[in-house]
């Protein structure tokens, strides 16, 4: 059975060049991948298993890349997709890019050294890595390019929910406490929410936090929220964050809903075990979750995906921060 020196010697190259171009680990010029080729076919070479799955890029493996595992919505987005994935015959390799966009591409990077059959990218703030590279790529939230299927929340109609559902419960005075600004997520929910305030003539203020979370995101925010009890209804552009400025009510002693109503966005587990329970919008994660994964495992085998862009409908989770009724 041939192996890869023999492959090298009778293609007249060296080892190291016969291995990059199975392991695809470096460049290889097209002359000289003909010539592998060539003396691959002849010999019938046939990589050991492992190897095998390196070359077919079958690895089985799927590559995730989470912007911040510490919050509540995307820790449990893992756990639905590593759950999803296993029982469809695939493992997770979890990624952390921190929001950082050479964090990002140095991750992806390591995944196609892996082979990774594909990627599943969360929030990605990178764009040629991806499509560069002969790798299916199903994104949440971020749209990279036309080969990249998108998946997410219509989230501009969630944030004209928010701002209909804060209304009805009698507030008049917003504020919307919004994200950072390079997510595409985060500012279509808060064009949703001011342009419904827009149209009854109502203006919105704008307070930014700079991270959808972090440990001592109280303490890191505490500066901006003073004053925030001048309003009187608050859309928080995720359920963590809405967790920070309940807390910081409580610390006032100031009381949710008589004085103040609060919605926050994602319905993460988080949300029930607040006190008050906290009203948001939901972007189902199970079905997120699920999604991505099902239009992954499609691309892996080759099956063409009609839909590129992949869009989840948000709805109005009532619970304990508003007291409007439920629509
Ligand atoms: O990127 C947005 C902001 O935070 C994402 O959908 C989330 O709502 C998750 O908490």
């Amino acid at each position: 059975m041939a192996n890869m020196r023999q492959i090298a010697k009778q293609a007249g190259v060296g080892i190291a060049t016969v291995s990059r171009y199975i392991n695809n680990t470096g460049y290889v010029s097209e002359e000289v991948k003909a010539k592998i080729e060539k003396v691959i076919e002849e010999v019938h070479y046939r990589p050991n298993e492992l190897a095998r799955a390196i070359f077919k890029r079958n690895s089985k493996i799927i590559g995730l890349l989470v912007p911040n595992i510490s919050n509540p919505y995307f820790n449990e987005m893992a756990l639905i997709i590593e759950e999803y994935a296993s029982n469809l015959g695939f493992s997770i390799f979890l990624c952390n890019t921190n929001d950082d966009p050479k964090k990002e591409r140095a991750y992806i990077n390591v995944l196609q050294g892996h082979r990774v059959a594909g990627i599943i990218t969360v929030r990605s703030q990178c764009k040629e890595e991806y499509t560069s590279q002969d790798i299916p790529v199903v994104s949440f939230e971020s749209h990279i390019s036309e080969k990249v299927i998108t998946v997410a929340t219509d989230n501009y109609t969630g944030g004209k929910i928010a701002f209909e559902h804060l209304y009805e419960s009698g507030c008049r005075k917003f504020v919307h406490v919004k994200g950072p600004d390079f997510s595409e997520a985060i500012n279509a929910r808060s064009l949703g929410f001011i342009e419904s305030a827009r149209e009854k003539n109502l203006s919105i203020d704008i307070i930014k936090f700079e991270t959808d979370f972090q440990r001592k995101m109280l303490e890191a925010n505490i500066k901006i929220l003073e004053d925030i009890e001048k309003f009187d209804g608050i859309f928080v552009f995720n359920d963590i964050a809405a967790a920070t400025v309940i807390r910081y009510f409580q610390q006032k002693n100031i009381q949710i809903p008589e004085q103040v109503q609060v919605i926050g966005f994602d319905n993460s587990y988080i949300g029930e075990f607040l006190y008050p329970s906290l009203t948001t919008i939901e972007q189902s994660v199970s079905e997120v979750g699920k999604t991505m994964v099902k239009v992954l495992i499609k691309m892996i085998k080759g099956e063409a995906i009609k839909q590129r862009n992949i869009m989840i409908q948000p709805k109005l989770i009532k619970r304990e921060t508003t007291v409007g009724i439920n629509v």
